[in-house]
């Protein structure tokens, strides 16, 4: 076990039982032209966090940790699309609709592809959901408990949608769960901070903060405890961009 510093305690580390789940990556919520800029967002935030989510992707694939891609998206019928969820808001597209990465969150569609600096490797798993958690209408409870995994630790997007709601999800099944901090982000900067605050809040009511570098070091130390030592070409340690 490595202590990882971590608030509002450090996190008891064990990467043989430990996934890196990364969240909702997808072309049509972090590049322009798709379903989050036309809910009339900004996504060059969520842009900005790429080369931290592949900093820590590549060193936790050196290690030889588990990894989970999701992706929310639908059915091209939209069978699984509660009409509740397809009619919500204004946008200028909606689910289902034609537009400039395909139709919007459909699964197969250019827009629903993860951004290609966070593709799935071979072997990893990759989970499609329709609704915000990743839990919900997906085999991933069985997947984990068949890899014996016990706590997770989540990048991805946005922070306080589809990343707290799975957070929430994961923690009401008994998993042990950090958010990488400078990972993770929403299209209101006020909510990403009150989400990390709402996780840690009562002694890490939902879980636990850390930053990318904190999990890097964490990754090196595990490998070193079980004389496995990762690539040190590999851990770019404290040298994330952004
Ligand atoms: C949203 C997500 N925000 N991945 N999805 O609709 O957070």
């Amino acid at each position: 076990m490595t202590a990882l510093p971590a608030q509002p305690f450090d996190f008891p580390f064990e990467l043989a039982h430990c996934a890196l789940v990364i969240i909702d990556m997808q072309r049509d919520f972090v590049e322009p032209g798709g379903f989050g800029e036309s809910l009339g967002n900004d996504v060059s935030p969520l842009q900005a966090i790429v080369p931290t989510c592949a900093a820590v992707l590549a060193t936790w694939r050196a290690a030889g940790g588990c990894v989970v891609h999701t992706r929310e998206g639908h059915r091209p019928d939209l069978s699984d699309c509660p009409p509740a969820k397809l009619l919500r808001g204004q946008p200028s597209l909606r689910i289902g609709d034609q537009g400039p990465m395909g139709r919007v969150l459909v699964i197969g569609e250019p827009g629903h592809a993860i951004v290609p600096a966070l593709a799935p490797a071979p072997g990893e798993l990759v989970i499609d959901k329709p609704g915000k958690g990743a839990f919900y209408g997906t085999p991933l409870q069985a997947e984990l408990q068949q890899r014996g995994i016990r706590q997770l630790v989540l990048m991805g997007v946005t922070t306080e949608v589809c990343v707290q709601t799975t957070m929430r999800e994961a923690n009401d099944r008994g998993y042990d769960c950090l958010l990488v901090e400078d990972a993770t982000d929403s299209y209101f900067p006020a909510f990403k901070t009150a989400t990390l605050a709402m996780i840690t809040a009562q002694g890490g009511i939902v879980g636990w903060v850390a930053p990318a570098a904190a999990v890097l070091d964490a990754l090196v130390q595990d490998a070193q405890i079980h004389d496995a030592p990762v690539d040190s070409a590999v851990v770019p340690v404290a040298k994330i961009p952004g």
